[in-house]
């Protein structure tokens, strides 16, 4: 039997795992599909530690988020057991299960459900943004104070700039001198990375309880219907901005190509695209919201589009320990096609501006 459907009969299936499949196209964690003897399907991850330093206080916090969400859904006459993860606990009544070199953790499968990588039209991006501004809705009232950061600065995309400058100063892969131009892009786009920081810093943008991962994957929609069922991925889930909340979605699908499609003449910022989003994103969450945040929303989507390109190329400068890649210079490519999109976004700022405008009142 494989390590994995060993590591899986630790926590409480409804009978024992048989089958233990690689599953979805995260970065960072493992996902695989577990199979019982009774054909049910189960999520197994092994957490990267190297990334989440403290996966107890991480499965505390995907506990009550969950906890919160479920009491939420089940007030609004939803299906708790599918429209939010259900942690499975280990036979000791665990969150987590440890072996001699992981943590591992189950959540239930929802059935059902398909994800997409990109979008095939602009009605799938709208559902998406009303699942991630449903999310945010929903937890507008949850205790922020009661979660662990699970990786500190996540969204600080002043201290990115630093980790950047960092890894070209120590360039221990001498690969700098290759990528003279994407680290120019980045250099002059120094204040810019300030910008949303600094505007927090002095209290103009308020911290609300947010994804901080809300790329396309990260939302199950229902087969039957095509309407999205479920928010999935809680590990980020920390204060944040709600702008940086509407940017990652922007970043990963208003446009048709793959974050990682090496051919830039297929990548290319989608406007329509973008006015699906906005519509779907203000209609869920946009009364929540301030003007100020309101009008920043553009700038969320290139400030996180700018900061996961630079992310990119600093794990690149790094040697690739960050992100999971599967070719040569595989980071980089993803680096590219972020840039590009910064580009697009930057020379159709104003349409951007006008279309948040036309769905804010
Ligand atoms: P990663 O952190 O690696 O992105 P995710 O938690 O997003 O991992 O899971 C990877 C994929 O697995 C998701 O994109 C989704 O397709 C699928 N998935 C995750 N959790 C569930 C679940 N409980 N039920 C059904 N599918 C799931
Ligand atoms: C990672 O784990 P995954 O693939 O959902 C990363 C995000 C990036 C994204 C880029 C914890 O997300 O911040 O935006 O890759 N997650 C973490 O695709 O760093
Ligand atoms: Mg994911």
């Amino acid at each position: 039997m494989s390590r994995f459907v060993d590591i899986a009969n630790h926590f409480q299936l409804d009978t024992r795992a048989v089958s233990a499949e690689n599953y979805g196209g995260g970065h960072i964690n493992d996902t695989f599909l577990l199979k019982t003897e009774t054909g049910r399907s189960y999520i197994l991850q092994r957490i990267n530690t190297t990334v989440f330093k403290n996966a107890e206080a991480l499965m505390n916090n995907v506990v009550l988020v969950t906890d919160f969400l479920k009491k939420k859904i089940l007030g609004a006459g939803g299906d708790p057991l599918r429209e939010t993860l259900s942690v499975v606990l280990t036979e000791e009544g665990k969150t987590l299960y440890r072996d001699s070199e992981d943590y591992w953790r189950v959540y239930t499968f929802i059935d059902g459900a398909v994800t997409l990588q990109t979008c095939e039209n602009g009605e799938q991006f709208y559902a998406s943004a009303c699942a991630f501004g449903h999310f945010q809705k929903l937890l507008a009232d949850f205790p922020a104070e009661t979660l662990y950061e699970s990786i500190p600065n996540f969204h600080n995309t002043k201290s990115r700039y630093q980790d950047f400058e960092a890894a070209v100063t120590k360039d221990v892969c001498s690969r700098a001198a290759s990528v003279e131009k994407e680290i120019a892009f980045v250099r002059s786009r120094k204040e810019f990375a300030a910008t949303l920081v600094d505007m927090q810093e002095q209290g103009k943008l308020p911290l609300r309880v947010t994804h901080n991962d809300t790329k396309l994957n990260n939302v199950l929609f229902d087969e039957a219907t095509g309407l999205p069922l479920a928010v999935v991925d809680l590990d980020t889930v920390m204060p944040g901005l709600s702008i940086n909340d509407f940017g990652d979605s922007i970043r990963f699908g208003a446009t048709y190509a793959a974050e990682d499609e090496p051919d830039l003449r297929k990548v290319n910022f989608d406007l329509e695209l973008f006015e699906y989003y906005t519509r779907g994103f203000l209609g869920e969450c946009g009364s929540l919201m301030t003007e100020n945040e309101k009008k920043m929303l553009p700038v969320g989507a290139i400030m996180m589009t700018f900061e996961c390109g630079m992310r990119f190329l600093t794990d690149y400068l790094n040697g690739d320990t960050y992100f999971k890649i599967h070719r040569k210079h595989h980071n980089l490519d993803r680096c590219r096609t972020q840039f590009k999109l910064v580009s697009d976004m930057e020379e159709n700022r104003e349409q951007m501006d006008r279309i948040v405008e036309k769905y804010c009142c």
